[in-house]
């Protein structure tokens, strides 16, 4: 009989341009999602965040509803663009965006809610892309970064004591820089390394802000989101198992050795060659160390191959079936995601195993199939969604207990059903549904599940990695 511990974090997250909507309202200034949502074919289903779940104005119900589902922790990003909507540190802060996310924090206070707060959830200034190319210029980018920073920090930081840098960026260099599925979507094979290595710069620089000028009187701890799903080789031969590696390497090992190790992993090196830019001996003193906490988002695990092109993930063939022709598991809308929930306990033992910092899963989720449909008189049973965070719950509690790692909190992606980028609406992770026709939430059965298993504290009881036991709800 296991329980998680009684300050263990519960809690949903978000981020500003997949609910915020107000595009236009409030004084914010347009993001590069904008720009990339009007290209044609660049948006599954044509459309694009202006209105999304319209959290800027609801952002009251929005409280209301994670009070209800009894969690006590909400993460969610800040867009820099509403705050600063040139987005520079010679460019004026816009007053109304600032208002907006104290009115948000304070309403999260009210109902006993801790807010986490990411700053770069994705969202850059257009401004700063058509200045100076945004990423791409470490030179300017990390200063106006550490300015935002210092700008969030200095407006919210008497009320939030657990910040975010970045959420994912790998997704931000290799999706939107090499692959071109994300904003700004350019398709290079320089500059996904550029991005990498200035965005952990500009992580680095503004957790050392955050130390130096603000942590001994917010108290405060900061670090960063990194994204990774827990790679199985496709069979023992020595190519997928050094495949494996190579995956991790340049999955995870790009940004979360410099950070927590001080270097780039030499299997990155050997492959990228001079096109992974260097750091300086002072830049990498700024960036070793620079995370309070493990933070990470995962949804899936996947069966690895020696093979194929695809450089960013390091020459590896990604998918869920095994040698022997089965499925990990249960398959999502989207096709990277099945559930798989012994890879979520594996991977949260090698993370603390390999990386020794307190763990936040600041993401993690499903989403299911052909859920689109309206709910029937109010009850939108995600069975599949149930299944998923009994099993990714379960998992959790028997790396927590069982084999001692560091869990310090879980946030559910998502709350609400919102603009899932290039798949846009019709894509669904949230535990509540949303009718973008007439914007309302109803609460699904998996808000009711995750309730029973924040609030009630039930017991599992946990069997094998492979057997898990369905909690009654
Ligand atoms: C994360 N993939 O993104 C993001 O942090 C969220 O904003 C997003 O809504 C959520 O996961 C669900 O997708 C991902 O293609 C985007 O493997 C793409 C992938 C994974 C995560």
């Amino acid at each position: 009989m296991e329980k998680f511990p009684s300050d263990f974090v519960w809690g949903y997250a978000t981020a500003s341009y997949q609910i915020e909507g107000a595009a236009n309202e409030g004084g914010r200034g347009p993001s590069i999602w904008d720009t990339f949502c009007k290209v044609p074919g660049n948006i599954r289903d044509g459309s694009n965040g202006d209105i999304a779940t319209d959290s800027y104005h609801r952002y009251k119900e929005d409280v209301a509803l994670l009070k209800s589902y009894g969690v006590r922790a909400y993460r969610f990003s800040l867009s820099w663009s509403r705050i600063i909507p040139l987005g520079g540190r010679q460019d004026p802060v816009n007053q109304e965006g600032v208002a907006f996310y104290r009115s948000l924090i304070e309403e999260l206070l009210k109902n006993d809610i801790t807010p986490y707060v990411t700053l770069y959830h994705w969202d850059l200034p257009q401004g700063l892309h058509d200045r100076y190319g945004g990423w791409l210029n470490k030179e300017e980018i990390v200063q106006d970064y550490v300015n935002y920073a210092k700008i969030c920090f200095t407006a919210f930081g008497d009320l939030v004591q657990n910040w975010i840098t970045h959420n994912e960026p790998w997704c931000v260099s290799c999706l939107g820089y090499q692959k071109g599925v994300f904003a700004p979507g350019h398709k290079s094979n320089t500059e996904p390394w550029i991005v990498a290595h200035n965005l952990i710069l500009a992580h680095a620089f503004t957790v050392k802000l955050y130390r130096d000028d603000f942590k001994a009187v917010q108290k405060g701890q900061i670090g960063i989101t990194l994204d990774f799903h827990w790679p199985i080789p496709y069979d023992e031969t020595p190519e997928n198992v050094e495949a494996v590696k190579r995956a991790t390497d340049f999955k995870l090992g790009e940004f979360a050795d410099p950070i927590y190790k001080g270097y780039y992993p030499a299997r990155v090196k050997a492959v990228i060659g001079d096109r992974l830019p260097e750091f300086t001996a002072e830049e990498l003193a700024v960036v070793k160390g620079s995370s309070d906490f493990f933070g990470f988002n995962t949804y899936t695990s996947q069966i690895i191959q020696d093979g194929g092109d695809d450089e960013t993930n390091g020459y590896v063939k990604v998918g869920h079936t095994r040698a022997d022709g089965t499925q990990l598991g249960t398959e999502a809308h989207c096709s990277w995601l099945q559930s798989y929930p012994p890879g979520f306990r594996s991977l949260l033992n090698y993370l603390w195993k390999t990386y020794e910092k307190p763990i936040y899963v600041t993401e993690n989720g499903f989403a299911v199939k052909n859920e689109n449909v309206l709910p029937l008189e109010g009850v939108v049973l995600d069975t599949d969604r149930i299944d998923y965070f009994d099993g990714y719950a379960n998992a959790m509690l028997q790396a927590v207990v069982e084999d001692g790692v560091p869990v310090k909190g879980y946030f559910g992606w998502s709350l609400l059903d919102n603009f899932e980028w290039a798949d846009g609406y019709e894509t669904r992770f949230g535990v509540t549904y949303v009718d973008y026709k007439t914007q309302k939430r109803t609460p699904k059965q998996s808000s009711q599940f995750l309730k029973k298993v924040c609030v009630a504290h039930p017991v599992f009881v946990p069997l094998d990695p492979h057997t898990f036991i369905s909690l009654q709800w």
